[in-house]
């Protein structure tokens, strides 16, 4: 059976990773994609975006893609939006929360200042999507995975760690040697100021090694697992481990 198709988002007319699984589950080739989003994507190549200099964001992103289609997206040179579902609740200082749970000896759950009062880390690092674009040289701070899973006290029978957003839909793993990389991050901080709601604020997963789609956003849930439960995209069939470099993000020969 096919799986469910992702709602679209508002703002780009798309949901990212973009391609629609076929019957076996695997995402349908770029070539197909485009295709079918061509509409989609000239509907959001607005005026603004074009003058910002649509030629020159695609240039950078052109020597990763070996179809070239990749040219095709507007992305502005930026960040483009994204979320699974089409609303997400806006969560203040005041009405956040961060929960650790799952195999440790120690469940808490985080305030926001909880966390703005831990030592905070600083990556500057490029942040790169499946689909092609990339942000060179993005500042995020927060707090490192690790010294939460340190004071949790994680039990032996531990294997990986799923997160859960407050969007209520997306959900993202890591195994639990991932997790604790140093340049693995419960972010407060992105581009040098507070992650605002769109940017998945006001805390979000950094997984700086990896494909953007780990860096899951409105992040609410970190429970330990004894297993290795595929995330949103990676039960759509993305890779569960998503190196930059190392993998191609979406378990397929990218130029199919
Ligand atoms: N909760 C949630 N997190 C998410 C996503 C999402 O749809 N929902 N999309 C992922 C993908 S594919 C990307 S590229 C980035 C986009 O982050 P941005 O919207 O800040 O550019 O968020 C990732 N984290
Ligand atoms: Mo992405």
């Amino acid at each position: 059976m096919k799986p469910e198709r992702p709602e679209r988002d508002e703002r780009s007319g798309s949901t990212e990773p973009s391609e629609e699984p076929d019957a076996q589950g695997r995402p349908i080739g770029r070539r197909v994609f485009l295709g079918t989003l061509g509409l989609g994507v000239l509907g959001v190549a607005t005026a603004p975006t074009l003058q910002r200099g649509l030629e020159g964001a695609l240039g950078a992103v052109s020597g990763k893609d070996p179809t070239g289609l990749t040219g095709l997206l507007p992305n502005g040179g930026g960040f483009r939006y994204y979320s699974v579902t089409a609303s997400v609740p806006r969560k203040t200082p005041a009405t956040y929360r961060l929960k650790v749970d799952g195999l440790v000896d120690r469940p808490h759950t985080y305030t926001l200042p909880d966390l703005r009062a831990l030592p905070q880390s600083r990556l500057v690092r490029d942040v790169q999507c499946v689909t092609g674009w990339r942000v060179p040289g993005t500042p995020f701070e927060g707090v490192r995975l690790s010294d939460l899973l340190d004071a949790a006290g994680v039990q032996r029978s531990a294997k990986a760690i799923r997160f859960t957003c407050f969007d209520g839909a997306y959900t993202e793993s890591l195994t639990l040697d991932q997790a604790r990389r140093p340049d693995v991050l419960v972010a407060l901080r992105m581009q040098d100021k507070e992650i605002g709601h769109d940017h998945g604020g006001p805390v979000r997963l950094y997984v700086a090694p990896m494909y953007f789609y780990k860096s899951a956003k409105w992040l609410s849930g970190i429970t330990v697992t004894d297993r290795v439960r595929p995330g949103y995209w990676e039960n759509l069939g993305y890779d569960v481990d998503a190196w930059v470099g190392r993998s191609n993000g979406r378990g397929d020969d990218p130029t199919s």
